[in-house]
């Protein structure tokens, strides 16, 4: 497939039919549902699944018929266990550091995703799990969700991006009392430390989050995606710099047809029909 044009997901087959590890669903109105599928072992990571998440990335990123991407975990136990702790068992210290690079560049990749990206975190999210959540835009929690960077019990350290995300999200005392002692949080913790945006009861969690992207999908697509990486830029750069960009980019929305659409829906008493 021509990696220049953009693709319809919901007709995408042949390049998702041989993944072991990784589905990928259409729910109505542009919402996309990636499930980490490996339920047996709670979801934990590989390199192949890291593959494959990576490959389904590429393919959101240039489907036209995605607005919101949902990423959820397999089963009732888990969003995701933390990296596969058999698998790393066997790395050397370069296979170790290779694994870590992999796991950096697809995180990055879906921080940088153009569509909002929402976690539904759906039990344990630790370790790798707990930073694949961080890297979404947000995350809505069940109850039952667990979250933790328990590294220090495994003599490692946090290897994609953990220390660096959850400081940035918690503050520097939170996150290094959560790094330094492996402990997990749940719920409503991760709640009030503003970790969660919501915490649903589990059986909840999956509508909640698709009635939450369908108000997303109903917005601007041009709009939300620049928003997005105003947040995304901005949060690395200084006030005044974040500030001169903002205007940058709001001068730049003016010239879409979706402004256009939407003043004049406003004042002609209408809901716009965004493109
Ligand atoms: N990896 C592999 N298998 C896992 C797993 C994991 N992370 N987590 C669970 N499993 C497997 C269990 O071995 C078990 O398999 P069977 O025995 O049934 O074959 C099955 O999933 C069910 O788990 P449990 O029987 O343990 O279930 P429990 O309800 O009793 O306990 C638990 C749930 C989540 C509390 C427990 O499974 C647990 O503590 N899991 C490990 C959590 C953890 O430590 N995760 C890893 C975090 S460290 C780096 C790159 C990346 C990373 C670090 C460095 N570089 C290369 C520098 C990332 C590290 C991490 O993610």
């Amino acid at each position: 497939m021509n990696s220049q044009v953009p693709v319809c997901l919901a007709q995408v087959t042949e390049e998702t039919a041989h993944w072991q590890n990784i589905l990928l669903e259409q729910h109505a109105d542009g919402i996309c549902q990636l499930t980490i599928n490996r339920p047996k072992v709670l979801n934990a990571l590989n390199a192949e699944i890291l593959a494959e998440l990576d490959q389904a990335l590429n393919l959101v990123a240039k489907a036209n018929d995605v607005r919101v991407l949902l990423i959820t975990g397999a089963g009732e136990k888990a969003f995701v266990a933390g990296a596969d702790i058999a698998h790393m068992k066997q790395l050397t210290a370069l296979e170790g550091k290779y694994f870590a690079e992999q796991g950096m560049a697809v995180f990055r990749k879906l921080e940088n995703l153009p569509v909002p990206v929402i976690a539904l975190v759906n039990g344990y999210a630790l370790g790798g799990g707990c930073e694949l959540a961080m890297s979404c835009d947000f995350i809505l929690a069940a109850e039952n969700a667990r979250f933790g960077q328990p590294e220090v019990n495994l003599g490692v350290t946090p290897g994609f991006g953990g220390s660096q995300r959850l400081t940035r999200l918690v503050g520097r005392g939170m996150a290094m009392e959560l790094l330094t002692t492996g402990r997990m949080m749940n719920a409503d913790e991760a709640l009030q430390r503003g970790l969660a945006n919501h915490v649903y009861p589990q059986a909840d969690l999956l509508d909640e989050g698709v009635k939450l992207a369908g108000q997303i999908a109903t917005k601007s697509r041009t709009a939300v995606q620049l928003t997005k990486q105003l947040v995304q830029r901005g949060q690395d750069l200084d006030l005044d710099n974040a500030c001169v960009m903002e205007s940058d980019v709001f001068g730049l929305s003016f010239s879409t047809p979706d402004r256009e659409e939407g003043m004049a829906a406003f004042l002609e008493g209408r809901k716009p029909e965004f493109s």
